[in-house]
């Protein structure tokens, strides 16, 4: 996959590719970044990349001529490098809110993005008008730009890339996957060594069905957990859930009862 990012700030990008599991995708060259910067296309003196909103008001907004070349220039390296045309996305409150779903439907279809990382106030809406195909959000709260939504996108695409993560981390296992039998739901809680935390750390021992070898028993446990936190934490998931027939069942009906059975007489 080719990403190719406009921003103003290529250094803070560039800082946060080389590591972990987003680092290896590069390194394999199973992901390609480059970065485009309006600066480099602004073609006055003082090189301005922003200007003031029609219609007044504080804050300013890109400048539309250096993002609009910055755009295009990516577009054409885009087709350059692989034929078709590139995807292009805004990130902004505004847009449709990323989710895992968005995140798998992208790496499996889109062998080009360029995604848009404004500053300022953002971007002036002819802009989106003529050259963003879909707007996106990384959640409900204002960025000082969108160098990091964009970042965000792309670690999370880029451990769904095929070959970038090993048999051990693999994302068929993340909770949100459909099909896994902990799809929609939270992970369950984990435990590492020691067994037993030392008294002055607090002391608390690993739940003992983890200890026992009985995989089945341990399976049964896990999504016993999962389905309990998700009550707790995010009963809207739930809600969905329940609504799709196949990933609801008698099974995990009655592991969700235990737990809240459990839970109230605690
Ligand atoms: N911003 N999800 C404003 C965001 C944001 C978000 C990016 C701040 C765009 C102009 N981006 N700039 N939330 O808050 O994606």
């Amino acid at each position: 996959m080719n990403i190719y990012i406009i921003t103003l700030f290529p250094e803070l990008i560039q800082q946060a590719t080389s590591f972990g599991v987003l680092g290896r995708a590069i390194k394999q060259q199973r992901l390609s970044l480059r970065c485009f910067n309006p600066r480099d296309y602004a073609e006055d003196n003082h090189h301005t990349v922003d200007d003031r909103p029609y219609g007044g008001g504080p804050g300013m907004l890109m400048k539309v001529e250096p993002l609009y070349k910055a755009i295009v220039a990516a577009q054409i390296t885009a087709k350059q490098v692989s034929q078709d045309a590139a995807k292009v996305v805004y990130l902004s409150p505004q847009g449709q809110q990323l989710n895992q779903q968005l995140l798998v439907n992208t790496a499996a279809t889109a062998k080009d993005l360029i995604l848009i990382a404004g500053r300022y106030e953002g971007i002036d809406e002819r802009i989106i008008e003529s050259l963003v195909d879909e707007e996106w959000s990384i959640g409900d709260y204002v960025l000082s730009g969108g160098e990091f939504a964009a970042m965000v996108v792309v670690d999370g695409l880029s451990r769904l890339l095929p070959g970038v993560l090993g048999d051990d981390e693999s994302a068929l296992q993340d909770s949100f996957m459909q099909g896994s039998d902990i799809h929609g739901l939270l992970d369950y809680p984990h435990y590492t060594r020691p067994e037993k935390i030392a008294e002055i750390m607090g002391g608390q021992t690993v739940p003992q069905v983890l200890l026992s070898g009985d995989h089945q028993a341990i399976q049964r446990w896990r999504l016993k957990q999962s389905l309990g936190r998700t009550w707790l934490r995010r009963p809207d998931l739930l809600d969905v859930l329940k609504e799709e027939t196949s990933n609801w069942d008698d099974e995990k009906a009655g592991l969700l009862a235990e737990f809240k059975a459990e839970y109230n007489s605690k």
